[in-house]
């Protein structure tokens, strides 16, 4: 007879298996092909358990927990898969909170396992090492989805539903806690196979109503965040069908192809946002609109949302769409045909303003040439990792993006430090093309230590350092806001090049675009080991005016 999906499947193999073993098996079950870690004491027989399925599950070591984390976090991002990292209870955890809380964020399904002390004294404050004060109550603070391990015959049903809570509704991490004393524990019953994750009916008459406005509307406007990321081919034929602009600024980059002259970034992007009828947000908090650029009531507001609660922050939308991006614009998609006004194409006009503005960016011309430098070097479907960092920000207005997920960049969070690390993991996810990560040099050295993972793991990064000896960020904002009153602000670097080269990594400095164009021509010809390219710059131009503009609306 034929178990149902999602079933328990009891076999007689599962009988001798640790706690430990039932994790890894399901998470191979559930296509995870590595763990980032750093282990412990208290996860010895996690480790030993990875040690038994390693020709199944790589582990990838790192440094530091905040490395297992970011690189969880750059391999989800960069294939669109669940990930996981390991790490011991404690300090292990809170080192590795940044890339837990970054997840968060993107709404990225990133799993912790994270240790505990024995499991009849959780709670009682022994003092036994790497003891939290309520290490659930932190976690649960950090993600939606958590749960203790409880003994052997939970450890398999409890790794899948974190997975599938990983990827249910809003996506997000999760995180496991499993005590010292437990992994090893067996009586393991039976191995749950993958829960298929909650999916949400369309709601057809919404997408009608939103099918109606869209049709009749004047200027309508698409906006697109990380939640539009595997939706890309629906957004592109709806921009077509309704000759509308798709306004991404970071999470939504690539989802319309940058070569497409309706596909625009901020300046531009708020200048529509002014002038539009109809806005379909898709996968975004709309930030920017609601915090800075201000709504009326000319504008409609039509959102398509993983999360339920997000249709209720700030303000409610006239049309409200719960549920995954993809389906639901095909949904549309089918609707609008019969529904949609005889549009006047906008293409000249977009190529005109988009020109307008390239114009107006010559503000940040020095940022400029580093990036055509670094579009023109990396492969199309490469992938571009940014930082907090003036090439960074410029990045986020002004690199082309040709495809989606080849541009990360934080979400709300960006800790500095998260480029490089995360990078690290897009790369290490997908080998077959080429990753570029680019960092200031206050940046860099948070997650620095990982350089030895790169040469260690053979993960072919090719990392640019901008070093202007500063948190230039910082420091400008002290010289023009606070009488040049400079405090904490300069940085004392090392010699990038030695300090990569004692990796064992390729370094090399350059000071000019057509000089890092080169160097990365080079970089990414070779990618038998991780390249560091630094690039001693002095201030830069501020691209603030350029990202915090103001109201267009309700004024
Ligand atoms: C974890 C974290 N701590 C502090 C900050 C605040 N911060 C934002 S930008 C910045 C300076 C960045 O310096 P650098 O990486 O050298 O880039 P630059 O601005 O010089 O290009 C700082 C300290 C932050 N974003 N994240
Ligand atoms: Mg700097």
């Amino acid at each position: 007879m034929r178990r149902k999906r999602g079933k328990p499947v009891p076999s007689a193999a599962v009988a001798t298996m640790t706690t430990a073993e039932a994790v890894v098996e399901t998470l191979i079950a559930h296509g995870f092909g590595t763990i980032y870690a750093l282990p412990g004491v208290q996860n010895d027989l996690l480790f030993e358990a990875l040690f038994k399925a390693s020709g199944r599950l790589r582990t990838v070591h790192t440094r530091h927990e905040q490395g297992a984390s970011l690189m969880a976090l750059g391999a989800a991002l960069a294939s669109g898969r669940p990930q996981a990292y390991a790490v011991v209870p404690g300090p292990g955890l809170l080192n590795s909170a940044t890339g837990l809380l970054t997840a968060y964020s993107m709404n990225a399904p990133v799993l912790g396992l994270v240790g505990q002390i024995p499991h009849a004294d959780i709670g009682r404050g022994l003092g036994h090492l790497h003891e939290i004060r309520d290490q659930a109550g932190i976690i649960r603070r950090l993600v939606d989805h958590a749960a203790l391990i409880r003994g052997p015959e939970h450890a398999s049903r409890a790794t899948a539903l974190a997975v599938r809570a990983m990827l249910s509704g809003r996506p997000g991490p999760a995180v496991l806690e499993c005590a010292i004393d437990m992994w090893g524990k067996t009586g393991v019953d039976a191995l749950q196979r993958p829960l298929p994750p909650a999916v949400r009916k369309i709601d057809i008459d919404a997408v009608r109503k939103a099918a109606r406005l869209l049709g009749a509307a004047k200027r309508p406007m698409i906006v697109c965040g990380g939640g539009a990321q595997d939706a890309s081919a629906e957004v592109t034929a709806l921009s077509a069908m309704l000759q509308a602009p798709v306004l991404a600024y970071r999470r939504g980059r690539g989802v319309l192809d940058s070569r497409n002259p309706f596909s625009v970034t901020l300046p531009l992007g708020r200048e529509l946002w002014g002038e539009a009828d109809v806005a379909l947000a898709v996968g975004t908090r709309l930030l920017f609109q609601f915090r800075e650029w201000g709504v009326d009531r000319d504008l409609t507001i039509i959102r398509i949302d993983a999360d339920a609660e997000q249709h209720e922050r700030w303000q409610r939308a006239k049309v409200a769409l719960t549920g995954d991006a993809k389906p639901i614009l095909q949904a549309l998609l089918a609707e609008l045909p019969g529904r949609n006004a005889r549009r006047a194409p906008r293409r000249a006009e977009m190529q005109e303003r988009q020109a307008k503005w390239r114009r107006r960016l010559e503000k940040i011309a020095p940022q400029i040439a580093f990036l055509e430098a670094m579009r023109d070097e990396l492969p199309e479907d490469g992938i571009f990792v940014d930082e907090v960092t003036q090439l960074g920000f410029a990045a986020r207005l002004a690199f082309p993006v040709y495809k989606p997920r080849t541009f990360l960049s934080p979400g709300y969070q960006d800790p500095l430090g998260w480029g490089f690390a995360t990078a690290l993991g897009a790369q290490d996810a997908r080998r077959d093309v080429p990753v570029l990560a680019i960092s200031g040099d206050g940046g860099f050295l948070f997650t620095a230590c990982e350089l030895a993972s790169a040469v260690q793991h053979r993960i072919p990064l090719v990392t640019v350092v901008f070093n202007d000896g500063a948190f230039g960020n910082v420091r400008r904002i002290q010289q023009e806001r606070y009488g040049n009153h400079l405090i904490a602000s300069d940085l004392v670097n090392p010699d990038f090049v030695a300090f990569g080269e004692s990796f064992g990594a390729a370094a090399v400095r350059v000071h000019a675009p057509q000089e890092l164009r080169h160097a990365l021509r080079r970089a990414f010809a070779e990618r038998s080991v991780p390249t560091l390219i630094e690039v001693p710059v002095g201030a830069l131009p501020s691209p603030w005016e350029f990202i915090h503009m103001g109201r267009v609306r309700g004024r």
